[in-house]
């Protein structure tokens, strides 16, 4: 089966409404044969980016939402909410929401079910810690974390993994590609052996490195967040992989 490749930037919290100019880029507005292109600006940029990426055919995600539909969730953004400005999709479970503000896998589920009710694509993130690679205990713990983000009624057409080595995000250090292979096969396996299921790899993933990687029969596409910021790094990316 051949499943196309995601090639998805997640801007963390990055860009007030100059980065916008991103999708005025010739790199941008052009195809890539075979790929779909996905950026997760901050909430703040949210529906002008949905209506500066119009043309272009880039789709447009959150980087979080709140499990519940609306309520007294004080800074909190529903799923419904990013769905009527204009997304197509949301990252729930990246390492640094599950660092930064405590976040469980049972945490990330509801989250991720939340995505799908609001008929977004949920990207769920799983990867180990250089602790955790260390000592062993990669498969075990990006095993459990699948299994306990994993939404019910999910679907490998409605979900997307993203495998995101904790210690390779941010660093400059990138997984090596037997390690890529292994793991993005691991969770695959985990899944069913899915073939529909697209498991994309972050982690430091820049032009020169992602050819390389994006050209792994395992591999679906890329979460890339610094190299995602401009939009000549982003259309290397894309270029690479088409
Ligand atoms: C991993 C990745 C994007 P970066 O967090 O999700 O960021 O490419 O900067 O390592």
């Amino acid at each position: 089966m051949t499943r196309r490749l995601l090639i998805a930037g997640n801007w963390k919290m990055h860009g007030t409404s100059g980065a916008l100019a991103f999708f005025a880029d010739p790199g941008i507005n052009r195809t890539y044969a075979g790929i779909d292109r996905l950026i997760c600006p901050p909430a703040t940029l949210l529906r002008a980016a949905t209506e500066a990426a119009s043309a272009t055919g880039v789709m447009i995600g959150g980087q979080d939402c709140h499990a519940q539909a609306g309520g007294a969730h004080t800074g909190d953004v529903s799923a419904e909410m990013l769905a009527d400005a204009g997304a197509s999709h949301v990252i729930v479970g990246h390492s640094e929401r599950r660092a930064d503000h405590g976040e469980r896998d049972a945490t990330v589920k509801a989250k991720a079910e939340a995505a799908l009710r609001a008929g977004l694509t949920p990207i769920v993130c799983v990867g180990e810690s250089r602790a955790d690679r260390e000592a062993g205990r990669e498969f075990d713990v990006v095993g459990e974390q699948l299994a306990g983000s994993w939404p019910d009624g999910g679907t490998g057409d409605t979900v997307v993994i993203a495998y995101e080595p904790v210690w390779a995000i941010g660093t400059g250090l990138t997984a090596s590609i037997g390690d890529i292979d292994a793991m993005h096969a691991f969770i695959r396996e985990a899944r069913g052996g899915d073939q529909s299921l697209r498991i994309l790899y972050g982690g430091s993933v820049k032009p020169a490195n992602s050819g390389d990687i994006l050209g792994r029969p395992e591999v679906d596409g890329a979460l890339i967040g610094g190299a995602s910021l401009t939009a000549e790094s982003f259309a290397a990316i894309c270029l690479a992989a088409a």
